[in-house]
């Protein structure tokens, strides 16, 4: 072989090399950013909306909090079927359910081995029953995810305020934890010391609530019995509270946060008591802990007779519905059921209205039938029809250092919507910073809509029903190349 044949050989191959390399790094996914949720707290963003069941002695009381006193006998819903209370979450459009297996006052729904304040005291099933496996199995059955609330404040326990009482504490956890299959959810309140019944002392016991229930050793029971159950607390560690129990989160609410120094708290838990940011959590936030809008149905967490009528309507939860989830957090609906131990027919009223608000609104993606096109596409596998293939797993993304690229929409006839969501693909960190919405309206654009943080969900409401057949999302602000598995523009639906 004469030189000449040698370098052209030797120039085929170096221009392959670098050809194949350059789509290989074209195709290569974009770099992680930031803080990542963990694989739990990828499922728990999918969950988006859940109920809060509260039901024991303190509804028959017609209380908010219990003492602790309760006699166990007037634990008697006659009527209690939990496939029916299931189901008017299931029309909800709710996807998981938390039963409150232990409010303060003590009382356990289940035959707890660690109190004898529980449910085999009452006449419910003979006293024989277990609500929390009625409630679990009522749940798996309707396919909804099951997870439990356990209040660490106990007005009953005669040892409460000793270590004894937070060794029954992770028993009662670590049974829970072990006889009702997967829990997507260990949600601790932080209500926590005050005044109760203690077996009889009604005196008041109060703790340091930072080192008392070692939340360090009581947590890692949680992660070694149920790996996918993500620990919502005021003070950390999976999920954040939001601040507030009126159901919404901030404007911008970013899933990242990073603990403010509080005096008494183990600034290593990625959350504390700041109410202030909370709802907004922090950009560029050293830890993925997204934030949780608890808000009840009713006035109250508790079914009341007096409350009747007062509880949301079917538009109320989703203006609330837009403000949470469509802000990147969950929705933790309080369901209350009454004394038969039934759902209040008004409240199965509003969950389904609320359920057809949801399913009508997000059911018909305009995106879908748009021409669409990218000013920069990252290449094949990151398309553009990754958006719209409602699969959270695929996504479309730019070029590395293209921040700020615009997707253009355009339908042959005019359309009309109020609603764009998007979705990040959160698995690469919280990257988008801001973006603006313009519609062409007599044949100009307009600025229609615009949002700060995105995750795993972001709806933007656009005020308005907007006519054209051209709009463009212009990203404004990212530190690094954007990564968006979901793109959809919709008309709200009305019941
Ligand atoms: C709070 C409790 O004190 C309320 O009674 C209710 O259970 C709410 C969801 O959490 O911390
Ligand atoms: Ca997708």
């Amino acid at each position: 072989m004469n030189i000449r044949a040698m370098k052209s050989i030797n120039c085929f191959f170096l221009v392959s090399f670098l050809f194949i390399q350059s789509t290989t790094l074209a195709q290569a996914p974009p770099a992680p950013y930031g803080a990542l949720p963990s694989e739990r707290q990828v499922k728990w963003h999918e969950t988006e909306a859940y109920g809060l069941v509260h039901f024991t002695p303190t509804t028959f009381e017609n209380k908010e909090w219990g003492y602790g006193d309760a006699d166990p006998s007037i634990f008697n819903p006659i009527e209690f079927d939990a496939d029916k209370i299931v189901s008017a979450l299931k029309a909800g459009g709710l996807k998981g359910m938390i039963l409150v297996a232990k409010h303060h006052d003590g009382f356990a729904l289940w035959p707890t081995k660690t109190s004898a304040y529980n449910i085999s005291k009452s006449p419910f099933r003979d006293g024989k029953g277990d609500m929390v496996k009625e409630f679990e199995q009522a749940c798996r059955k309707a396919g909804l995810k099951f997870g439990v609330y356990c209040s660490p404040w106990d007005r009953n326990n005669p040892v409460y305020g000793s270590f004894e009482y937070v060794l029954a504490y992770r028993a009662q956890l670590t049974e829970l934890y072990t006889n009702y299959g997967e829990l997507f959810m260990s949600w601790h309140d932080g209500a926590n010391g005050g005044d109760g019944f203690y077996g009889g002392a009604r005196t008041t016991k109060t703790i340091d609530r930072s080192t008392y229930y070692g939340w360090d050793t009581t947590w890692a029971i949680t992660r070694k019995l149920q790996p996918m159950a993500n620990i919502f607390s005021d003070i950390g560690w999976d999920v954040r509270w939001v601040g507030n129990e009126s159901g919404f989160a901030g404007e911008t609410s970013w899933a990242t946060f990073t603990p403010e120094p509080a005096k008494g708290f183990n600034t290593a838990i990625p959350g504390n008591l700041n109410h202030e940011i909370n709802p907004f959590g922090t950009r560029n936030g050293n830890n993925w802990v997204p934030a949780e809008c608890d808000v009840p149905l009713r006035p109250g967490w508790f079914w009341h007779p007096e409350q009747k009528g007062q509880g949301k309507s079917s538009s109320q939860l989703f203006e609330l519905y837009l403000k949470s989830v469509g802000r990147g957090a969950a929705l933790d609906l309080g369901i209350a059921p009454d004394t038969r131990g039934l759902l209040d027919p008004e409240d199965v009223a509003s969950l389904e209205g609320f359920g057809k608000l949801v399913s009508n609104s997000f059911k018909d993606n305009l995106a879908k039938l748009a021409k669409i096109k990218a000013s920069n596409v990252r290449g094949t596998s990151f398309a553009l029809k990754n958006l719209m293939d409602d699969d959270r797993n695929t996504y479309w993304a730019t070029s590395d250092g293209v921040t700020t690229p615009q997707i253009m929409m355009s339908w042959k006839d005019e359309q009309e919507f109020d609603l764009i969501r998007l979705r990040e693909y959160i698995q690469l960190g919280q990257r988008i910073e801001s973006l603006e919405v313009d519609a062409m309206i007599d044949g100009a654009w307009k600025k229609v809509g615009e949002a700060t943080s995105v995750g795993a969900c972001r709806i933007i409401p656009l005020g308005e029903t907007i006519k054209t057949n051209q709009v463009r999302i212009r990203i404004t602000s990212s530190p690094v190349a954007i990564t968006l598995s979901e793109l959809g523009v919709y008309k709200r639906a009305s019941l």
